[in-house]
Parts: structure tokens; sequence; C-alpha cells
């Protein structure tokens, strides 16, 4: 039941993104480098996160389509740029060879570009198209642009990338995957349930759950880098280690860091208690993140 109720939301939002994409003007070798890493396989986890959120509030999911979608275009761009060589120098991504393999450097930070900014595009035509959730709409906008902000995984990205070959403290370590990780995360839990007319207290509960949720996921991350299968993952095993990042497995160890994800998770799900059993879809996609193989 659950997995049938994921793949429905996945599939709503894959839908919505063709619909999104589909564009036939020139140049067409920027759309379909964009379409590239859209389409390579990702598992949509944030948009899936903002239109639960939405849905747990009783909202209409159909009017967070458009902001879920928004989420992962951003969320693709900052892939594709994090895998260039300025930056982390990665050669596959979602189980295929990274955009800048394909289409080159040039064409690859453009297409970054080009889906950060179609995904403002949707949210701002949203907006207009919808001035009745005009307010709604905004506040979503609003935490979105501010995790994908200099307060989110651009700060994120930087304090990554300045501490490579760094021993770092549990307090930096956890900076980074605030940042880098959680944000995004978060903003799209917080963007859902704006669209569903939350109030302060739903997005204070919701804001913590998420921002818990988050860094399992990245703990979760750094522990697949460790121990997943390349197959599954769709990027390389060892990858941290290599680029000599610092991760929690290097403070923690392996079982250590499984014990810090099941916790959080717990610690999580429990803050969803109070939306009663609305919340049971949000509580078992918290428990199937614990199990992700990639
Ligand atoms: C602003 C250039 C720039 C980068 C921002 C988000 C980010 C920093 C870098 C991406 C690389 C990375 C490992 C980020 C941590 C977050 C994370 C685990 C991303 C992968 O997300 P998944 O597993 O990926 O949801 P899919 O492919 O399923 O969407």
């Amino acid at each position: 039941m659950f997995k049938e109720k994921l793949r429905e939301k996945q599939q709503l939002v894959e839908k919505e993104l063709h619909r999104i994409l589909d564009i036939e003007e020139k140049p067409e070798i920027i759309y379909e480098a964009m379409r590239y890493s859209v389409f390579a396989g990702g598992k949509r986890l944030r948009p899936v996160l903002c239109l639960s959120s939405c849905e747990l509030l009783g909202g209409d999911i159909k009017k967070a389509l458009p902001v879920a979608c928004a989420i992962e275009l951003i969320h693709t761009y900052s892939l594709i740029h994090d895998d260039l060589p300025a930056m982390d120098n990665d050669d596959l991504r979602r189980g295929k060879p990274t955009n800048h393999k394909v289409y080159g450097e040039a064409i690859a930070i453009l297409a970054g570009d080009g889906l950060l900014n179609l995904g403002y595009e949707v949210l701002v035509r949203h907006a207009l198209e919808h001035p009745e959730d005009y307010e709604r709409i905004l506040k979503a906008t609003n935490e979105i642009a501010t995790a994908s902000g200099c307060k989110g995984i651009i700060g994120g990205q930087v304090v990554d990338i300045l501490s490579q070959n760094t021993e770092l403290t549990h307090e930096e370590l956890k900076f980074i995957h605030e940042h880098k990780t959680a944000a995004l995360i978060e903003a799209s839990v917080c963007a859902g349930a704006y669209i569903a007319g939350a109030t302060e207290e739903d997005i204070h509960a919701l804001r913590e759950y998420a921002r818990l949720i988050g860094f399992a996921f990245q703990i979760k991350d750094d522990i697949l880098d460790v121990i997943g299968e390349e197959e599954k993952l769709g990027k390389k095993v060892g990858s941290d280690k290599e680029k000599g990042k610092f991760t929690f497995v290097n403070i923690f160890e392996l079982e250590k860091s499984q014990e810090m994800v099941v916790e959080l998770t717990q610690n999580a799900v429990k803050i969803l208690d109070r939306f009663g059993e609305k919340a049971l879809f949000l509580k078992e996609l918290s428990n199937y993140l614990i199990e992700r193989v990639n």
C-alpha cells in the first residue's frame, strides 16, 4: 500500500516534469541537456515530500505539483553543478554519465543554470495563474529560494569544498549537512505545507521533522558511500574517501552512524504524531528512507 502510494506520487511528478520540459525551441541542445539529467532516474524524494506535507494538512496536491516540480528542477541543477570538474568532478550520477561528460562543461553549466531559472519560472507562473493562492505560493517560493541560496545548499557546498582534506568537528560537519542536504528537504516539506495553508504551528513542527530526516538522509548517504552497491547507488562507492571528504562515518564509525539514522528518524516520526492518522504516509516514507539502497 505504501509503495503504491509512493509510486503514484512519483508518477504524478514524472508526468508534470515531462509536461514542463517538453520544450521544442532553439537552441535544442540546452533543453536536451536539461532533460537528460532530470530524467536520468532520480528518486523524486523532495517533490514527494512536498506533495505529502500538502496532503497531510488537507491541501489539494494538484496545487502543490508545480511547486514540487520546481524543487526537483532546482535539485537537479545542484547535482549537475556539483558533478562538474571544478566541484566534485564526478563521472556518474543517477547511474548515467554526468551531464558534463555527455554535453561538455559549458553546456552542463548552462543546463544547470537553465534548470534553476526554469524552477523559478514555474513558481512565478503558478502564482500568476492562481491569484487566489498567491500568498501561499509566495511563501513556498520564499522557502525554496532561501534553501537554494547561500543560507542553504550554496553555503553548505562552499564549506564542503573548502573543508576537503580537513578533519572536521561534529559541529562543522553538521553545518555542512544541515545546509547542503537538510535545507532543501526542509523547504520541500514546508513549501507543500504552505500550499495547504499551514499555520505557523504546523510549519514549526514540520520544519523540525524535516530537519531531522534531512540530517538522517545525509548520514545514510555517508553510510551508502562506504557500504552501498555501485549498481544500485548509480554512482561510485568510496568517493568521499577518495576526495578527502570527512563524513559521519569517520567520526562515529558505521554502527554508530547507522544508530544515529534510526534515532533521528524515530524522533522525526514522533513529531508527526500531532497530525494523527493523516501522517501515516509521511511516517512510512521516513522509515523507508532508513532502508534505502540508493
Ligand atoms: C549549489 C552547486 C551547488 C551544489 C549544492 C546539493 C549539493 C550542493 C550538491 C549535490 C551533491 C550532494 C551529495 C548533496 C547532498 C544531498 C544529496 C544526498 C543529494 C542526492 O540526493 P538524492 O539521493 O538524489 O535525493 P536523486 O538522484 O535521487 O535525486
